[in-house]
């Protein structure tokens, strides 16, 4: 058992041990998850969450250090937690991830974590949010959330995020990657990496184009920047930097930076309880219980959604 208290306190000292920690009983579904939750509620709501998805190789981690650093001049306390949803297998930081983030390795002032989410119970949608808190109350002015983009996971990090920012990069498909589902509507500003390579220019192009077709924007209305980065030389960061804290701004003006945080919180709540009742309905499999109303749906003297409703009403209660 840990002493919940003293490691939240070592955390708000920025104590990396101890939010490392912290993060594992999140991430374990520890039996003091709750107590850690209660814990950090009155501390948790500062951090500016900025969610960075793409396609594998793009360069989000690379982005991410070059953000990382940009940061940091500015004094700001970042939180990196880059998620794997392809993966089980968490911990330490990836490989490739810890090579290009070895810049910050000794920087109190920046906390990495990865994470794999791929077998858990509710996956990205109940792990990610959880650790954005640990890091958002251990007083981290900044959290980046990078997510490689595999199908449903970048619509699901960018509805965690304050800010989501979508990578691209030349030369990586036909019809550019923006074709894929749902990635012109989730991204507040789009970053055509490696700009220093043939095409960058006919992405972006490309991209601003997809994005007029879809406009019904009015006056006041956020449109979404493009910028084009090098980010491994660190070439438009600042230029990324300076559209995230546009829209930022745009969002607290407009009372959307609250409206986004209230409807993250709700379905943070959803998420919780639908998994909680997943689980419970998983124990059910050869319950007595479930059998006897499955005997009648067969005898035909049920149908399924009156089943469902007693068995819902049975676990909750109600
Ligand atoms: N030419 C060029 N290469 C870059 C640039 N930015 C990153 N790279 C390279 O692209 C490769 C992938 O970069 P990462 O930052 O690991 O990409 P990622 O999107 O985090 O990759 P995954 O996490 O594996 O999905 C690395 O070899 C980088 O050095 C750039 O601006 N130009
Ligand atoms: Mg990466």
């Amino acid at each position: 058992m840990q002493d919940v208290p003293s490691l939240v306190a070592a955390a708000r000292e920025g104590r990396p041990r101890a939010v490392a920690r912290l993060i594992s009983l999140v991430e374990g579904a520890s039996p003091q998850l709750r107590e850690v939750m209660a814990a950090l509620a009155p501390l948790a709501g500062n951090a500016y969450v900025i969610g960075l998805t793409g396609s594998p190789g793009v360069g989000k981690s690379t982005s991410t250090s070059a953000l990382v650093s940009a940061y940091r001049r500015q004094g700001k306390r970042v939180g990196v937690l880059a998620v794997d949803p392809s993966s089980p297998f968490s911990g330490g930081a990836l490989l490739g991830d810890r090579v290009r983030m070895s810049d910050h390795a000794s920087d109190p002032g920046v906390y990495i974590r990865s994470m794999a989410t791929r077998g858990h119970l509710g996956g990205l949608a109940w792990a990610a949010p959880q650790a954005v808190r640990v890091l958002d109350a251990a007083g981290c002015d900044v959290v980046i959330v990078e997510t490689v983009g595999v199908g449903q996971s970048e619509v699901e990090i960018a509805s965690q995020a304050d800010t989501s920012v979508v990578l691209l990069a030349p030369g990586m498909g036909d019809g550019i990657q923006a074709a894929k589902a749902g990635i012109l509507e989730i991204g507040d500003v789009y970053v055509v990496n490696k700009a220093d390579r043939d095409g960058a220019d006919a992405t972006a192009r490309e991209l601003n184009h997809m994005l007029g077709l879809g406009e019904s924007r009015g006056p006041g209305d956020w449109r979404p920047p493009i910028v084009k980065t090098v980010a491994a030389r660190g070439e438009g960061i600042d230029e990324v930097v300076e559209a995230l804290e546009k829209h930022r701004a745009w969002m607290e003006e407009r009372g959307e930076l609250a409206a986004r945080r209230l409807a993250r919180a709700a379905r943070e709540v959803e998420t919780i309880a639908v998994t909680a009742l997943r689980a419970r309905i998983g124990d059910l499999h050869g319950d007595r219980r479930l059998s006897a109303l499955a005997d009648r749906i067969v005898a035909g003297d049920l149908d399924p959604y009156e089943a469902a409703d007693s068995l819902i009403q049975n676990l909750t209660g109600t």
